[in-house]
């Protein structure tokens, strides 16, 4: 017999679980495929300024936005931009940090372990990339009778939706970076988000440049990042 379609558990409605079932044949090239697939990403600097269709961000947001989050808050805000003027503010005042990060606040140790990537306090990508994405965590939320509650595991929370943003905007053919400038509440002032809001991490979204470098890096093996206890 079928198992009905819904159940009542504690009080609160259950639906049944579809899973998406496949051979062991199947499963093994399917995780291989997707790693191989996954494996091609890279955090790029130099975007081209093509323009990219709004819907294709929205369907990215919403991809972030799956994850699953402490108590189903889903204790994000994503900010999106496509104004140029507002660009350029993000970019100076980003800049303004960086350049103070570099001179002043990271340590020389910080700047050798950067130095292979080829960093710097510029940030064109800022003005150039035809989105920027601003992920925020909501460190609280407000009721309607005005009272204040904290949501639950927000760093872990808004970490998995934006590693889920990055695969999703991975796998529209585009290309990111995760830029965290420090510290990150000019991002707030700019944007004019609410006390409860925190800025978390700036992506830029677009094409990558016609012949667009990156740093030659390899990745950690599997012996290097995983213990097995069989
Ligand atoms: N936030 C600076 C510095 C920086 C820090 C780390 I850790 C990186 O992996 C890359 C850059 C910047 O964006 O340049």
């Amino acid at each position: 017999m079928k198992a009905p379609d819904a159940k009542n558990v504690k009080g609160f409605d259950h639906i049944t679980y579809e899973p998406l079932r496949y051979d062991e044949n199947e499963m093994l090239e399917r995780s291989r495929d997707y790693f191989d697939w996954l494996n091609k990403r890279r955090s790029v600097r130099e975007f081209s300024n093509k323009p990219v269709p709004k819907e294709i961000i929205e369907n990215i947001i919403l991809s972030a936005s799956t994850a699953p989050s402490g108590a189903h808050k889903q204790p994000w805000t994503f900010c999106a931009i496509s104004n140029a003027s507002l660009k350029s503010s993000l970019r100076k005042a980003a800049e303004i940090e960086e350049k103070l990060g570099y001179e002043v606040r990271m340590s020389d140790r910080w700047k050798e372990d950067l130095a292979h990537l080829g960093t710097d306090m510029y940030k064109p990508f800022i003005e150039n990339a035809p989105w920027i994405i601003v992920a925020f965590k909501r460190v609280y939320e407000i009721d309607e009778d005005g009272s204040r509650h904290n949501n639950y595991y927000v760093n872990e929370s808004v970490g998995i939706a934006c590693g889920m943003m990055i695969s999703a905007i991975h796998n529209a053919g585009l290309v990111t970076l995760t830029h965290t400038p420090s510290p990150m509440n000019f991002l707030a002032k700019l944007l004019d988000r609410p006390a409860n809001e925190r800025a978390f991490i700036l992506f830029p979204v677009g094409y990558a440049e016609d012949n667009a470098y990156v740093p030659k890096l390899d990745r950690k093996s599997i012996d290097q990042v995983c213990h097995f206890y069989e």
